[in-house]
């Protein structure tokens, strides 16, 4: 079992767990040796009560005559609408903080100037309007954006002009963001769509709602409500738990729940109270998503990605594992018996039997969030010190580089003059030049069909050796941090000559935290920026998408957003989609011709990593021609 990951404590926990007689996903994926062809290849039709249908040699068809193509492109899409729906009702819980933001409230406007110049870009005006009137107003504009009956999401004019005309030529612009889903739900339904193209084209057009609707509001709320990120230092992995304070550990996605939770335990009444109970302090760490937002408006430490969840749990260190939404194993109520931790789900989206509900409100927040503190704190006297084991390492790095950031640095440091129009020229010089080959965003989550972080680490090694300069977000970010990769120190032992040199003379490490998932629209901008400066389209820069170990749905409609932006986008495993010849010709070739982009894959990372940059170099003549 310790095979199935390179991570060193989580080698140390897994074999603690089978000591302790607790099953992890590493047990549970030794049961699985075979897992279903039918489900594997997207040809499992279970969208109607005749079946399930699945396809094979012998039934071609499903019972309504749905060939191959339809069942597989009918799975893509729902699986494009799902997490589609998980970044933007994320996204929708932000808007309506922002709608009940005031002075001196539990939540306010931390970023008053990013408010004004959002509001311009939503058309909303700002002349004469109370920062928080105005914020108020934003919120709903945004919320709009969720179901208005009419247009198309107005995020979409961040993008290069050629490429909207591609989206509109293509009948893939996205309208409201609710209305896509439901558009995906319905024409995959019994006897609606059945045209892998169409199908196809509305995986685009539900995961663009995604990257250049709900994620891109998410994104750009959470800065204004809880400021940009600037980067900070912070540490990564599972030795971030402290010996002797109370570990708080926030695991899920919105920043909302978490950013409350960080303020109440920094109040001087729940430092006492740790103090009484016979702590040193309260530690606070993070996983997943919620760990990204957290360590790079905070700083606050990374306990580890979604593969370390239970083993966070079985060092038997921490006090409350404290959850809203999405990449939560429910595994986690079961091994939380094992241990004292307390398991504390906090969202009516998100409910997990065996867990301690305790429903957070952001009405109420700072109380709700004081409450789950003293819970927490309470149970550091059931700490059981005869179970406990916190692994050795953990590594140093610098994270919460933000789009302002990103381009801020290279121009602080970059000695030119430059006015506003030019402020993304150094990025586009060093890049021109070649002193940069290209830019890489590597990805996502952990995928128990590699060994966690085994894609991840290589390819990214593979990528900063030859002087591509990776951004990441997500859990991939964490297996960065984790292994020292954020460090402009380790930028000579890691980097090849000309991004070593890049990262030494404008103070960045070689590989850079965009943040969370929701934050790959950091991503959108920066190439929307800068192909905008360049008078180009984004199809056009030297820049690919990675997901190396990717998972879930949300990664799905991410993939199909980026490829839908005109970004190559290269997977480490395959999506579910084999059943159907054309749907991998056409997701993985055909998209070239009409959005400039496809999918790629390929389950051996070295090679991935070689595929990725031979991409970028074939762009490079073109790029350079035309900058
Ligand atoms: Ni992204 Fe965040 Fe991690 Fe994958 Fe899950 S945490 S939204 S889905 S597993 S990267």
């Amino acid at each position: 079992m310790q095979d199935m990951t390179v991570d060193l404590n989580s080698k140390v926990l897994i074999e603690k767990a089978e000591k302790d007689g607790v099953e992890t996903m590493y047990k549970r994926k030794l049961g699985y040796k075979v897992q279903c062809g039918f489900g594997l290849q997207g040809v499992c039709c279970r969208n109607c009560g005749m079946g399930p249908c699945r396809i094979s040699a012998k039934t071609p068809r499903g019972l309504c005559g749905a060939d191959q193509h339809t069942i597989v492109g009918r799975n893509f899409a729902r699986m494009a609408a799902a997490g589609t729906a998980a970044h933007s009702d994320h996204a929708r819980d932000i808007a309506h903080t922002l709608a009940l933001t005031a002075p001196g409230g539990d939540y306010q406007v931390k970023e008053p100037q990013k408010l004004v110049e959002f509001a311009k870009f939503m058309d909303v005006d700002p002349e004469g309007k109370d920062i928080y009137e105005l914020a108020h107003e934003v919120a709903e504009v945004c919320l709009m954006e969720f179901g208005k009956p009419f247009g198309v999401s107005k995020l979409l004019k961040r993008a290069p002009k050629v490429r909207q005309e591609i989206w509109h030529n293509l009948g893939i612009e996205p309208r409201a963001i609710d209305r896509e889903i439901a558009t995906v739900m319905h024409s995959t339904h019994v006897g609606c769509t059945a045209d892998l193209d169409s199908l196809i084209h509305m995986s685009l057009r539900c995961s663009l709602a995604d990257g250049w609707g709900g994620s891109m509001i998410g994104t750009m709320l959470s800065d204004i409500l809880f400021g940009t990120p600037k980067p900070v230092h912070t540490e990564a992995n599972l030795n971030v738990l402290a010996g002797n304070n109370v570990n708080i550990i926030l695991h899920g996605h919105e920043p909302t729940l978490s950013e409350m939770i960080v303020a109440a335990s920094e109040l001087p009444e729940m430092q006492e109270l740790a103090k009484e109970v016979g702590a040193d302090g309260i530690t606070l760490s993070g996983i997943c998503c919620t760990g990204n937002e957290l360590t790079m408006r905070h700083g606050v430490k990374i306990a580890g990605d979604f593969h370390q969840q239970e083993l966070a749990v079985i060092t038997g260190a921490v006090e409350a594992m404290i959850v809203d939404v999405q990449c939560i194993f429910p595994a986690m109520a079961e091994v939380s018996t094992h241990y004292h931790t307390k398991f504390i789900t906090t969202s009516p989206k998100a409910k997990i039997t065996g867990s301690t509900y305790m429903e957070f409100h952001e009405e109420t927040a700072m109380e709700d969030a004081k409450t789950i503190v003293r819970e927490a704190i309470l149970n550091f006297k059931n700490r059981d010190a005869s179970k406990v084991l916190v692994p050795d390492l953990k590594s140093e790095g610098m994270v919460g580089y933000a789009e302002e950031a990103i381009v801020g640095q290279l121009n602080n440091v970059v000695n030119t003059q430059i006015d506003e129009m030019d402020s993304i020229k150094p990025l586009v010089d060093v890049l021109a030049s070649g002193v940069i080959r290209g830019v890489v965003g590597v990805v996502g989550c952990n995928n128990a069909k590699t060994p966690s972080n085994y894609n991840h680490l290589t390819i990214i090694k593979e990528l900063i050796k030859n002087d591509f300069l990776v951004v990441t977000t997500g859990c991939g970010a964490s297996a960065a941090c984790k292994n020292g990769l954020m460090l402009k120190e380790n930028a000579p032992k890691y980097a090849g000559k000309g991004l070593a040199t890049v990262c030494e003379l404008v103070d960045i490490p070689p590989v850079i935290h965009l943040g969370s998932c929701v934050d790959n629209s950091r991503i959108l901008n920066v190439c929307s920026i800068v192909a905008n400066a360049c008078d180009m389209d984004i199809s056009d820069l030297p820049v690919a998408g990675c997901a190396p170990e990717w998972m879930s749905e949300k990664a799905i409609a991410i993939g199909t957003y980026v490829v839908g932006s005109g970004i190559d986008t290269f997977l480490g495993v395959m999506p579910p989609v084999t059943g159907s010849d054309r749907a991998v010709e056409l997701l993985c070739g055909g998209l070239k011709d009409q959005v400039g982009a496809c999918f790629y894959v390929n389950e051996n990372p070295v090679e991935l990593a070689k595929m990725i940059m031979d991409d970028i170099e074939a762009k490079r003549p073109a790029f350079e021609a035309l900058y």
